[in-house]
């Protein structure tokens, strides 16, 4: 594939699964799910293009923050290096006014890399797959309606298989 593209100029496409989350409004109208839903239409704009998009969900928050988040996915298409990526999902949530407070602090848009076509990155500024990915449900359950064959590099499983595992082990436990 990157040869061909090479010989016609244009550069190969990676495809990222980016896990989005939002639980603080910006304004009356911009409430969380309206926020990730804006957030999932500037992921089609160049120099990403959105290939699917997951429903999005109301979920219970993991963590310090009191306020329900609304969850979703989407596979995105972009020429983008994980780490250039990583700067331009930055600016996307810095322009729909996310400020970093605390960790896991509420906020009002979240964007992580899930996975990528690549494989696996492992530096100072960035780990794929999402170090949490495997254990949340409010990841796999948006991510498995669009991806649910796609493997986890780490684990051999694919995504299907790691929310039934979860919801294996939240049953176990409740
Ligand atoms: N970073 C490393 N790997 C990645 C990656 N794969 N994608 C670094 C994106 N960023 C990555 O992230 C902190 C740093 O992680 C970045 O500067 C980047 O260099 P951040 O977005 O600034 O901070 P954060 O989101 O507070 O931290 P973190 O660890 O990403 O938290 P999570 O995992 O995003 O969890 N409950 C519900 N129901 N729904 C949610 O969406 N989200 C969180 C945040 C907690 N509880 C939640 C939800
Ligand atoms: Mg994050």
């Amino acid at each position: 594939m990157e040869r061909n593209a090479r010989e016609s100029g244009k550069q190969p496409l990676h495809l990222y699964a980016i896990g989005i989350g939002s639980n603080r409004p910006l304004s009356r109208h911009l409430t969380p799910r309206a926020i990730v839903h804006a957030a999932m239409a500037a992921l089609d704009l160049p120099p990403f293009s959105v290939v699917a998009r997951a429903p999005v969900i109301v979920t219970a928050p993991v963590g310090p923050s009191m306020r329900r988040y609304a969850n979703s996915a989407a596979i995105v298409a972009s020429p983008l290096a994980p780490e250039d990526m990583l700067g331009r999902l930055q600016e996307l949530e810095a322009r729909f006014g996310r400020r970093r407070y605390r960790r896991w602090g509420a906020r009002t848009l979240d964007l992580d890399m899930l996975l990528w076509s690549g494989g696996a990155v492992n530096c100072r500024r960035l780990t794929i797959p999402h170090k949490l990915f495997r254990t949340r449900g409010f990841v796999l359950r948006p991510l498995a309606a669009i991806a649910p064959r796609w493997r986890d590099p780490a684990t051999g499983f694919s995504v299907a298989q790691l929310a039934a595992r979860l919801r294996k082990t939240k049953a176990v436990r409740i």
